[in-house]
């Protein structure tokens, strides 16, 4: 295994690529959906299982981490890989989205983001150095930038304000996290929906020559055709061998049509969120099991799947214990959520090696539409 962080593209179809971020702690396959494990675990899965379901790297959050169980607790008790028993890559947030969208009172200015915790109303200030410091404690693969993310839609002089702070953040944030071979820190393209805006952001952050290119700021409240646009905005003037990582998202339509775009990573709540909440994605579309018309419904989920909780379990049974509020369910139903994301993505990664992505989408496409809802 490299003691560097490498990312090849093996082939591409359109501006779709696919390849490998290699690294010490593995290999990561592109396009690539990291399973969200927030508080330091994949809600409701055995990182064994996530792993075999074809995930490379999982996410963790520096926001939740820093305040539960604190980022030198995690340290010292050896690092986020060695709590959670997962030894592969994991990409950790820098923690400004989420004190936006979590924590209670907060004032951000130039230094960074002060905020009140949304367990215990405790203060803490998460500056540039604070955020790149925190996801170092916690043993991260690959960091992002602490960035101010505007939702959508919103005046173009408070996404033009916000993408110059990020701008400065991101060149605070390449000092703070210096020279370190095997790791990564990604810059994130703000601007909002305004192309301007996203163009300037994209190429201030590629003279910062950073290991890879998030696009944040997307899939905050604007149309899906915005958040493409966008992207088609902001993809000629991101480098091609380095990885591009769309923040957030997000449906199994937006991931298709992202990568058609030119992005290699993913993470999103989604499938592991849905899976607790009774809703299923499957090949022939997206599923309430809570549903009564499930209730005698003697037929797995999907039988080519080789996820057992798509090909073993009825839906009449999976649709009991979403009702009875078992945990078992939750489970079974994440799992089914996640292997469907894992296998997409190496559908796509298939059909961009083989040079037929445009067909697969259209075949997945139809498929989604036979469910009936
Ligand atoms: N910035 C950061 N994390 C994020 C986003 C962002 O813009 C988004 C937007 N979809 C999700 N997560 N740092």
């Amino acid at each position: 295994m490299t003691d560097h962080f490498t990312f090849t593209v093996a082939a591409t179809d359109g501006p779709a690529r696919t390849g490998e971020i290699r690294m010490p702690r593995g290999v990561i396959r592109t396009p690539a959906f990291m399973p969200v494990g927030t508080a330091g675990t994949v809600k409701a899965m055995y990182p064994e299982q996530v792993k075999a379901l074809g995930a490379d790297v999982v996410l963790g959050n520096t926001y939740h981490l820093m305040l539960r169980p604190g980022a030198e607790r995690v340290a010292r008790l050896g690092g986020l890989h060695a709590m959670m028993q997962w030894p592969y890559p994991i990409l950790t947030d820098s923690g400004g989205f989420q004190v936006m969208s979590l924590s209670g009172l907060r004032k951000l200015d130039e230094t960074g983001v002060r905020f009140q915790s949304h367990l215990d109303g405790s203060t803490h200030l998460l500056s540039p150095e604070r955020s790149i410091e925190i996801q170092g404690l916690l043993g991260s693969d690959i960091q992002m930038q602490l960035d101010e993310c505007v939702r959508l839609p919103a005046p173009e002089s408070a996404i033009e304000s916000a993408m110059r702070l990020s701008l400065r953040w991101a060149e605070r944030c390449r000092i703070a996290f210096g020279d370190q071979p095997g790791k990564a820190m990604f810059g994130i393209v703000q601007g909002g929906d305004i192309p301007r805006l996203r163009v300037e952001s994209a190429k201030a952050l590629v003279d910062l020559d950073l290991k890879g290119y998030a696009v944040g700021g997307l899939a905050v409240g604007e149309p899906q055709a915005t958040m493409l646009a966008m992207i088609e905005t902001v993809e000629p003037h991101l480098p091609t061998h380095k990885p591009r990582y769309l923040m957030g998202v997000g449906t199994p339509d937006d991931i298709v049509q992202a990568v058609s775009r030119g992005i290699d990573m993913f993470d999103c709540v989604m499938p592991t969120r849905a899976g607790r909440h009774g809703m299923v994605y499957t090949r022939h579309g997206r599923l309430n099991l809570r549903n009564a018309r499930f209730a005698e419904d003697n037929t797995p989920l999907d039988p080519e799947s080789t996820c057992p909780a798509a090909n073993l379990y009825s839906k009449a049974y999976l649709h009991h214990l979403v009702r009875a509020g078992e945990i078992l369910g939750m489970m079974l139903l994440t799992w089914n959520n996640l292997s469907y994301y894992q296998d997409l993505m190496a559908g796509l990664r298939k059909a961009i090696a083989e040079g037929r992505l445009h067909d697969f989408i259209g075949e997945t496409r139809e498929g989604w539409q036979k469910a009936e809802r």
